[in-house]
């Protein structure tokens, strides 16, 4: 069996959760964050993700000295269990101003607003000890059409990511897209929509992606060719790994249990990029069951980081050079037989 240790994991505190649903109240406790990082290192990951705020609670209250203070204060926790934050990412989407968005909303009080809360979490990820700032966009869209304009949207969208770039030469901005949900339309729905707009930054060497497996599948895409597309531009900085089961509500399903093929081809494309050379951490953005019991409420982790292993060695182990004959004799139904064989393990 070759090693595992080059590939380094993460995910965020929200992982552990209470499992509310829009239908009925949570059923768990909440977890304190303390309680939280000590399972890192018990389940094997090295990385935490962070919101702004699980850095540095209710930030818009504090001063900057209060900040600082507390932010460094969170680092050491970290480092004292043998972690590091992999990123921060501004909490715009639970305030109620950013309620029609923070970065695209009509009201420029609202838009200042976002602007200057990103700006703080930028802060936030350099006292962390992070140069990596992740834009989830969740808000960034429409109910309706006809409320905003888009092409202004997209301006906005582009100063404001300016405008961070700018306040700390050293950062870089990792976008993650999302076609729907919360809202109806998204604005930044697919890589190819977040690096198109990179491009249109004022520094597009430093604004790059994250790729959550099921945000591509709800916009009806592959995420290994999603993947692909951001690993050939060296713009993919991180990802999320999950699954969906097929096109309902965002469902954030452990890694591999709905689309066990099409996580065996994520992680191909990693393989094939060398991703675990590049420092980059595995992320995943799981959810337990809503019917879990609390103390078995990590196992949706353990679960998508053993299989993410386990579909290393299947991509570590395929017959390349028996695929590669039936790729140039066209026999593509043979070809798929080889690939379900080896991963039911009956070749
Ligand atoms: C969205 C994200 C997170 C969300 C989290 C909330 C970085 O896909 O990855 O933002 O906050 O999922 O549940
Ligand atoms: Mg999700
Ligand atoms: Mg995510």
């Amino acid at each position: 069996m070759t090693s595992q240790a080059d590939y380094k994991f993460s995910f965020g505190p929200w992982n552990i959760h209470e499992g509310a649903d829009p239908f009925g109240p949570t059923v768990r406790d909440s977890v304190d964050f303390a309680a939280k990082i000590a399972v890192y290192k018990r389940l094997g990951f090295d990385g935490v993700q962070l919101h702004d705020d699980d850095a540095v609670a209710d930030l818009e209250d504090k001063s900057w000295d209060e900040i600082q203070a507390e932010a460094k204060e969170m680092r050491r926790l970290l480092e004292s269990e043998g972690l590091e934050a992999e990123f921060v990412a501004p909490r715009l989407w639970e305030d109620p101003r950013g309620i029609d968005g923070g970065l695209t909303a009509n009201d420029p009080e609202v838009r200042r607003w976002g602007v200057e809360r990103s700006k703080k979490a930028v802060d936030i990820a350099k006292l962390m000890g992070t140069d990596l700032v992740v834009l989830w966009l969740a808000r960034e869209g429409t109910y309706i059409r006809e409320s905003k304009s888009a092409r202004v949207a997209y301006d906005r969208l582009v100063e404001a990511i300016n405008t961070m770039l700018q306040h700390d030469p050293t950062i870089r901005i990792a976008i993650e897209p999302k076609p729907n949900e919360p809202m109806d339309q998204a604005y930044v729905p697919t890589i190819g929509h977040a690096l198109a707009l990179a491009e249109r930054t004022c520094d597009p060497q430093r604004v790059g992606g994250l790729i959550e497996t099921a945000h591509a599948q709800l916009a009806g895409l592959d995420p290994s060719d999603e993947m692909a597309f951001a690993l050939g531009n060296d713009k993919l900085w991180s990802v999320h790994l999950n699954d969906q089961n097929g096109l309902k509500f965002d469902q954030d399903k452990s890694f591999g249990s709905a689309n066990l093929r099409a996580a065996f081809n994520q992680v191909r494309v990693l393989e094939e990029a060398r991703y675990f050379d590049t420092g980059r951490y595995i992320g995943l953005d799981v959810k337990a069951m809503r019917t879990q019991e609390a103390s078995r409420a990590t196992q949706h982790l353990a679960n998508s980081k053993a299989v993410f292993e386990a579909l290393v060695q299947k991509a570590r182990t395929f017959p390349e050079q028996q695929a590669q004959q039936l790729i140039a004799d066209r026999d593509y139904e043979s070809l798929e037989m080889l690939v379900l064989s080896h991963l039911m393990g009956v070749a």
